[in-house]
């Protein structure tokens, strides 16, 4: 039944895609991703919950920082745990955020261009915006202090900041005596991609150096020098777009570290002969001081892959996701071999698709250690060299596991240094884990702008949580789950949370897996995100086991954080199923409780006119089915011309006379299903309807109301069940006749001091509490109202 669902879900989604498409090319393209999807299984495109800017809110799960003006410039981040503090570089300014509460009290360092600058900005024929000193870096630099590197009105410079944690008194201070240029660490343009890492006291950065933006480069910086890529050579590096980079040791000898740099860039000839982007993926030598009488601090490693991000279609045709848009190193125990997730979207002009692809260290370094690329001429096609290979082998590091032969690199041989400064690319790709994306969206909705990814441990295993940024403020929580035997991956969406009120793109997330915090940047600020709110899922087991969140397990009594089992010595009662989220067999023999939280209601809906039976599963992604109860059967509702089943709930067109009686609400979810709402509908002749607002004396007979009918302003807190009830008596006298409903409210409820005393008196889950709401008898039925 699920499968069948999804299935055609995707039907439906290839449909509206095609639609879009523009259609000459539609044919081909469209029966290629046709075919993709089929390939991905049971895939569910709704969130098991979707929370707004607000409720995330109320439940206290986000907090925001906005800077002063409203509008906050970033354009770098950093997440300084032990000093605990965010750091963000904006537009001549540096803020320290509190990492318990970005929004709590924080320090600035106003750093902006002197007047001469900006004043030689903008005779350079720069526009004002641009002349302002624009944060670009900031990396730690040693205990005390931070390096902060801005464009400075096109005049890049650097600066140290002292930091310091003692608890009464925290430093946060420019160094102005020490302000340095920051060629090759910054670059002019405030919009510049730029990427930097520290790597044992070494800055490693990506950068276009210069004015005019021609000069792109992969740099190290250290004490004593540095190293950088050729100018010019389009072989190594042809208009990159820089997106990460990261330090990973290759053994135990710091000699063989290695730096990658993650980037597209343009390849000219490719088969078809245009201009196409690829992604890559290069790395250095940490301790590459470049060559002695040749490649004078130039890389003498540099070498570079093609990162491969794509599915396989029919007849070998592979749609290929090409445009690397973010990249997260996700860190192990084992320090020498991280995970890499990139984050992908199609170059297509047609059709924008995005992926996520996960590659380990393994295959990265055996695609480095294999056949170099090698082509006669610019024009001919690239295929494996196949002479001989100088030694030391060009890109290992001078070390000693290389034979401790060469002390530096400056000892090289010539021919290492001509080979590896011809033969930069290797032949073989890097392929992604499973040889496929873990996770592909492709109905074009939105943008995916970014992604960080926690380790979750759980009792079924270790899961990879993604958080996937998109334009529109949202960050999507996803869990895959390979399936071996069907070589399949699922994808579990666990969370939509909408971090900021209005919809801007995100522009930044970085974890905290310490503080189980997410800090999201966007042009409106810096959002803080609890990653789990297990309670939300709902306290029964099933609700629980059928969230599949891997931070979140039954308890006995509730959905709690699970802890792996060691970190509390008496391991507490816990039930999770995050692969299967089988709740039936996890949960068996603990539905008791169910039975009583049944949301039972009461509607009228007015003969002729339409009503809505409304039924909102806590699961987005639950199926449901409406029966009504004919004796003690349950007959299936089946839609029809009279009856639609709709996402908000069973909605009846023309409502008749025959249509009274009880109608049940089922969710199914993997299997399990449970009763969401048991509504009684009583269907009233249209004439005593109308009758209600003419005669007085008719209202407070007939039309018992169990709780206020309308909103109550000097009430605290808008109590739902109030709102619902409302809501229900618009439905009930129509929209049109909203005028009579507030006249009507006024005289009966809103005016009279003594009628809400009496409500006052009333047990308070009898008003307004949500409890009530759900326990449904609470809720007295309109012929046993208390007087
Ligand atoms: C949120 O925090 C406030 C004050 O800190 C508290 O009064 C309120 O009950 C909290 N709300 C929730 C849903 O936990
Ligand atoms: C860190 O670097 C700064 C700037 O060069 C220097 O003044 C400071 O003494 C250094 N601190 C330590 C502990 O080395
Ligand atoms: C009694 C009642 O609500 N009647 C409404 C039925 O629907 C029509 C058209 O939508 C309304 O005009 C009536 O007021």
């Amino acid at each position: 039944m699920v499968e069948t669902e999804s299935k055609r879900h995707f039907r439906t989604s290839a449909c509206a895609r095609m639609a879009g498409c523009v259609w000459t090319l539609t044919l081909i393209l469209c029966v290629v991703l046709w075919s993709d999807f089929e390939v991905q299984g049971a895939k569910n495109n709704y969130p098991r919950l979707r929370l707004s800017h607000k409720e995330l809110w109320d439940l206290n799960r986000t907090w925001v920082f906005q800077a002063g003006e409203g509008v906050l410039q970033h354009y770098s981040m950093l997440l300084d745990e032990t000093q605990e503090r965010l750091i963000i570089g904006g537009k001549d300014i540096l803020y320290s955020l509190n990492l318990d509460r970005v929004s709590a009290p924080h320090s600035e360092i106003h750093w902006a261009s002197s007047e001469e600058q900006v004043e030689q900005c903008l005779m350079q024929g720069r526009e004002k915006p641009e002349c302002a000193n624009y944060i670009k870096l900031i990396q730690q630099y040693n205990s005390t202090h931070l390096l902060t590197c801005g464009t400075g009105a096109f005049s890049p410079a650097c600066a140290y900041i002292r930091v310091s944690h003692s608890m009464e008194n925290r430093v946060f201070q420019l160094e102005l005596e020490h302000i340095e240029s920051g060629r090759g660490k910054s670059p002019f343009h405030p919009n510049s991609p730029t990427i930097s890492t520290v790597s044992r006291g070494q800055l490693f950065v990506g950068l276009y150096t210069d004015y005019w933006e021609n000069d792109a480069a992969l740099y190290r910086l250290g004490n004593h020098g540095y190293t950088r890529t050729e100018v010019g050579d389009r072989q190594q590096l042809n208009e990159p777009k820089f997106v990460g980079s990261v330090a990973i040791p290759d053994n135990d000898d710091p000699a063989d570290d290695k730096v990658y740099f993650f980037f597209t860039e343009r390849v000219p000839n490719t088969e078809g002969g245009h201009k196409a982007v690829y992604s890559r993926v290069a790395r250095v030598c940490a301790n590459d001081h470049g060559g002695q009488r040749m490649l004078v601090n130039r890389w003498s490693s540099f070498l570079k892959a093609r990162l491969i991000c794509s599915v396989a279609g029919p007849n070998g045709i592979d749609t290929h996701f090409d445009e690397l848009e973010d990249v997260f190193v996700l860190k192990k125990k084992d320090e020498k071999n991280p995970e890499i997730f990139g984050l992908f979207s199609t170059t297509s002009a047609v059709f924008k698709g995005y992926a996520v692809c996960m590659y380990n260290m393994e295959e990265i370094r055996a695609v480095f250690n294999g056949p170099f690329a090698h082509r006669e001429r610019a024009d001919h096609h690239w295929s494996v060299y196949e002479g001989k290979v100088p030694y030391p082998r060009p890109g290992s590091c001078a070390s000693k596991i290389n034979g401790g032969q060469f002390s530096s690199s400056k000892e090289y041989p010539d021919e290492v240094l001509r080979f590896v400064r011809s033969h930069p690319l290797m032949f073989q790709p890097v392929q992604p884990v499973h040889r496929r994306p873990i996770l592909l969206d492709t109905d074009g909705r939105r943008r995916l702008t970014e992604l960080a990814v926690d380790r979750v441990e759980a009792e079924d295993g270790h899961y990879n949580v993604l958080f996937i940024g998109t334009d529109d403020s949202v960050v999507l929580k996803v869990i895959t789950i390979f399936n071996k035997e069907a070589n399949t991956v699922e994808e579990v969406l666990l969370e939509e949370l909408q971090v900021f009120k209005v919809p801007v793109p995100i522009t930044e997330i970085i974890i905290s897996t310490k503080r189980q915090q997410l800090y999201v940047g966007s042009e409106v600020g810096v959002a803080q995100v609890r990653v789990h709110q297990c309670g939300l899922y709902g306290s029964a087991c099933a609700d629980c086991c059928l969230a599949r969140d891997p931070y979140c397990a039954w308890d006995g009594h509730t959905c709690s954080r699970y802890y792996p089992a060691g970190i509390y010595t008496k391991r507490r009662f816990r039930r999770q199923d995050v692969r299967h989220g089988n709740a039936v067999q996890q949960c068996n023999g603990l539905q008791l409780n169910d039975a009583q939280s049944v949301l039972e209601k009461l509607v009228y809906g007015v003969e002729k006119n339409s009503t809505l039976l409304e039924c909102r599963p806590r699961s987005l992604q639950a199926l449901l089915t409406w029966y009504m109860l004919k004796g003690l059967d349950m007959e299936e509702i089946k839609g029809d011309e009279h009856i639609i089943q709709t996402s908000h709930g069973l909605l009846f067109l023309t409502t008749k006379k025959s249509d009274a009686g009880v109608y049940v609400c089922q969710s199914e979810e993997h299997g399990f299903v449970q009763t969401i709402v048991r509504v009684t509908l009583e269907v009233l002749e249209e004439e005593r309807v109308e009758s209600l607002f003419h005669r007085g004396e008719y209202e407070e007979k007939e039309v018992q109301f169990r709780s206020p009918p309308c909103p109550f302003p000097s009430l605290p807190s808008a109590p739902s069940a109030t709102k619902l009830w409302y809501k229900d008596f618009m439905q009930l006298i129509g929209y049109s006749n909203f005028q009579r409903v507030e006249q009507y409210c006024e005289r009966v409820w809103c005016a009279s001091d003594r009628k809400r005393k009496k409500l006052k008196g009333l047990p308070p889950k009898w008003r307004y509490s949500q409890g009530a709401e759900r326990h449904g008898k609470a809720r007295a039925p309109r012929h046993t109202r208390d007087h």
